[in-house]
């Protein structure tokens, strides 16, 4: 039987559903975002909605998205309304929890003509008072040897060719910027919701290159009048599955092209410097603090470090989703490892968090058996996600003389991850932005040695990491390790003497 499609006209009442606790009609856009992917629909679009059920106020979403238009599509026809499904556990009497977000006003694609114009114009309209970033590591198109954008990476050669169509969201918001300057639009603030250590500082910096293209004195408007709190985001969203589909089919009687799933944790530390006002997100669960830095520290150290520890191992011994890698005792091992020996010692304890308590609820959350969060997933973009999650602890703990080797086996495991077959010889889903480029330096095939060279001595993968000896001697060690292929025994070998063998 089919189903009716979510919309504005259909009953919701009685379906035991959560619903906007407002009237949407009624309320006005006042955040842009840029990047609608699952984990914004899901997170910072779950406290809007909430803060907006409480306290009202003109802060509904115009969501863009800058390279698809699947979204749009899927939501038009919804009227912008669509379901939030919290994956409850075994002992939970129903599978799932569904809320209706009511905070989205309008999705915009870059791809759809005309839709780059009308996503410009709203970042020139005085009625947008903050602009919320999840474009991913990869779309800040930062470099943090020189700390500000990859002026060699193609699209930023592009946008600075033609600064009034850019691609980038860097170029995209320094030309909104201009336009909003001109405007007389008065401040706004905007907030990367990204897993990037100081993403607060990493957006100033893309903005600004990007808009020193246009004039000088844009640079200068920005430095006075927008601000770039950072924040730290932190949510499992799995990518939706026909299975997911099903689950929300049942618990709500309709059918939703836009919904999304997620675990029932949610947290999100905010720096509290708004130029323009923001909604009271704290009313629905967010914190305001004045350094989000130590919470982005140890949220990217610790668990999106062992997330991605957790999928390059467990993708080789041929998992396919977190929660089964984490069942297998040898690789919780080394994940409990590289937490507790590695990481923890080097990272600093935001006021009032015990990293003992964190490392377990982390491991909780990876294990919970509702969430099929795909080791695929977590492993894409390796080598922009591996220099936040594990070459700053590499960083901090050779400063300090201490070895490296939990964590040079990290880096390696994303090396033979990219050959594309696990250990059993089955083949593997690729994503690496750098790909090519690895491939052309020579650090996919060859003698551990060579790998490691090429990597270190050719491409910018490792900063300057790449001049560190005993950094370099050890991942020789852990590529050449891991090329025998025994992950058991070598996970087994490194957790019991700390050690790579020799
Ligand atoms: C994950 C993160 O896909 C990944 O790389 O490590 O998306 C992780 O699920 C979130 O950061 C959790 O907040």
């Amino acid at each position: 039987m089919s189903l009716p499609r979510l919309s504005k006209k259909l009953a919701l009442q009685g379906r035991g559903l959560e619903l906007p606790a407002f009237e949407r009609e009624k309320i006005g856009p006042g955040i842009l975002h840029l990047g609608i992917g699952a984990f914004h629909r899901a997170h910072q679009a779950v406290y809007t909605d909430q803060a907006l059920g409480l306290h009202g106020g003109d802060w509904k979403i115009v969501a863009a998205s800058l390279r698809h238009d699947d979204v749009l599509h899927s939501l038009a026809p919804q009227d912008f309304l669509y379901s939030v499904g919290t994956l409850l556990d075994d002992s939970s009497q129903s599978p799932v929890s569904v809320r209706v977000i009511g905070c989205i006003d309008d999705v915009l694609a870059i791809p759809v003509a005309g839709h780059r114009e009308r996503l410009v114009k709203l970042i020139a309209n005085p009625a947008i008072k903050v602009i919320t970033l999840t474009i991913t590591e990869k779309g800040y198109l930062y470099d943090p040897v020189s700390g500000s954008i990859d002026e060699n990476h193609k699209e930023v050669v592009s946008d600075r060719e033609n600064i009034n169509q850019p691609v980038t969201a860097p170029g995209i918001l320094a030309l909104g910027l201009q336009r909003r300057r001109k405007a007389g639009a008065g401040p706004l603030g905007i907030l990367s919701c990204d897993n990037l250590a100081g993403n607060g500082h990493v957006t100033r910096a893309v903005v600004k290159a990007m808009a020193a293209q246009h004039d000088a004195g844009l640079s200068d408007w920005i430095e006075r009048n927008i601000s770039f709190p950072g924040s730290m985001v932190d949510r499992i969203v799995p990518q939706m599955n026909e299975r997911y589909y099903e689950l929300l089919a049942s618990a709500t009687g309709y059918e939703d092209m836009g919904s999304v799933v997620c675990e029932p944790f949610s947290q999100w530390v905010i720096e509290d410097q708004f130029a323009a006002g923001r909604p009271r997100w704290d009313d629905a669960g967010a914190s305001f603090v004045s350094d989000a830095g130590p919470y982005e520290h140890a949220k990217l150290n610790l668990l999106n470090a062992a997330h991605s520890a957790a999928a390059y191992s467990g993708i080789l011994a041929g998992y396919q989703t977190i929660h089964e890698t984490v069942a297998d005792p040898g690789i919780l091992a080394f994940l409990n490892y590289l937490m507790k020996s590695e990481i923890k010692p080097v990272v600093s304890c935001p006021a009032g968090m015990d990293l003992d308590d964190y490392q377990a609820i982390i491991l909780e959350r990876f294990a919970n058996q509702a969430v099929r969060y795909r080791n695929a997933q977590v492993a894409t973009d390796g080598s922009k996600k591996l220099p936040e999650r594990i070459l700053p602890v590499v960083q901090r703990r050779l400063d300090l003389a201490l070895p490296v080797d939990g964590l040079c086996l990290v880096i390696a495991a994303w090396l033979a991850y990219l050959h594309g077959s696990d250990f059993a010889g089955q083949t593997i889903e690729v994503n690496e932005p750098m790909l090519l480029e690895l491939q052309a330096a020579g650090a996919l095939s060859g003698e551990s040695a060579r790998i490691v060279d090429a990597l270190l001595d050719r491409t910018a993968f490792a900063g300057p990491l790449a001049h560190n000896q005993s950094f370099r001697a050890t991942l020789y060690r852990a590529v050449d390790a891991l090329s025998r292929r025994d992950l058991r025994g070598l996970l087994d070998h490194l957790v019991r003497t700390g050690k790579l063998p020799a």
